[in-house]
């Protein structure tokens, strides 16, 4: 049988692992001709092994390129994001809630692209539209992702359908939202087995904007004086990932997901674009308050600076 790979970005959160998991599965319930398969390429965060331990879902195959597969893509589009080899790969689908930028197929394909909190709200409705009722496993799978992705709705990304579609997951997946919600996110503030560099991999993405390649890097904390104790160490971390992926600009962006506040490291010889978009850094820290989304509330200001 012929199979096709799911996968989201690269530094996979739990809407790109999770969504890929609830999608494949979606696929497979349609279709029989072919087996969709979910993969992802990174390592799963500690907030993403919380959640498929707690539903009881099995971790997904690692893969290293996609040449020469059919692929479905999910939550994200960006060349810079996605895996080795697209180029010479199938793109079927595209599901996702990005901005759509560096984005070229040599095919048609299939896109489902919404302005919502998360991909899986996206995968809940395509759900509801093919009269499907995601398993308790699914269920749990889609309501984590949107968890994850709205910080428990408290996020300016998170709409009225990803609301509804959490609230119908729970229902199924019979979790307290907030008290599972919380003990998911608490999780993924673990960090404590992780060196600096991995800690800035965990979630960084790299944006092609008019003025150069910036890192943004985003951490949830539940204190943020813990890192910024540490901001020198950062900083020659940052020096040392500027040079080799050739960036103009990098940011690091903790997040307090208790006071939904954020502040961000930054570095690079354009700094100034940085500043230009929030404002001036002091000592390399700039404060972020009621900053919380990269996607809406970070890289639009950059892009405009
Ligand atoms: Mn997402």
């Amino acid at each position: 049988m012929e199979e096709i790979l799911v996968y989201g970005h690269r530094n996979p959160d739990s809407d790109a692992i999770c969504t890929s998991i609830a999608y494949a599965n979606l696929r497979n319930i349609l279709k029989n001709n072919e087996r969709a398969v979910a993969v992802r390429i990174g390592e799963l965060n500690e907030e993403t092994k919380y959640a498929l331990e707690y539903f009881g879902v099995d971790n997904i195959p690692y893969v290293d390129n996609v040449a020469g597969k059919k692929i479905i893509m999910i939550d994200h589009n960006e060349r810079t994001q996605t895996a080795n080899g697209f180029e010479e790969a199938k793109v079927l689908e595209l599901i996702d809630h990005h901005r759509i930028a560096n984005f070229v197929t040599a095919e048609p394909l299939k896109a489902r692209v919404e302005p919502y909190g998360c991909t899986s709200t996206i995968v809940c409705e395509m759900y509801m539209e093919k009269n499907i009722v995601p398993s308790k496993k699914m269920a749990g799978m889609m309501l984590s992702a949107i968890i994850s992705d709205t910080l428990l709705f408290k996020s300016p990304t998170c709409t009225q359908n990803d609301i509804k579609a959490c609230e119908y997951l729970a229902s199924i997946a019979e979790v307290d939202l907030n008290k599972y919600g919380m003990d998911m996110l608490k999780a993924g503030t673990n960090l404590s087995k992780k060196t600096l560099k991995e800690i800035l991999n965990m979630d960084m993405k790299i944006f092609e904007l008019a003025k150069g390649r910036f890192g943004i890097a985003q951490i949830n904390t539940v204190n943020e004086k813990e890192p910024l104790e540490k901001k020198e160490e950062y900083l020659k971390e940052i020096s040392a990932m500027i040079e080799e992926l050739k960036l103009d600009g990098f940011m690091f962006v903790i997040t307090n997901i208790l006071t939904n506040n954020s502040v961000a490291i930054v570095s690079g010889e354009k700094v100034d674009v940085i500043e230009k978009a929030f404002s001036k850094s002091n000592d390399s820290i700039i404060e972020l308050p009621g900053v919380v989304s990269r996607k809406k509330q970070i890289v639009p200001p950059l892009t405009n600076a």
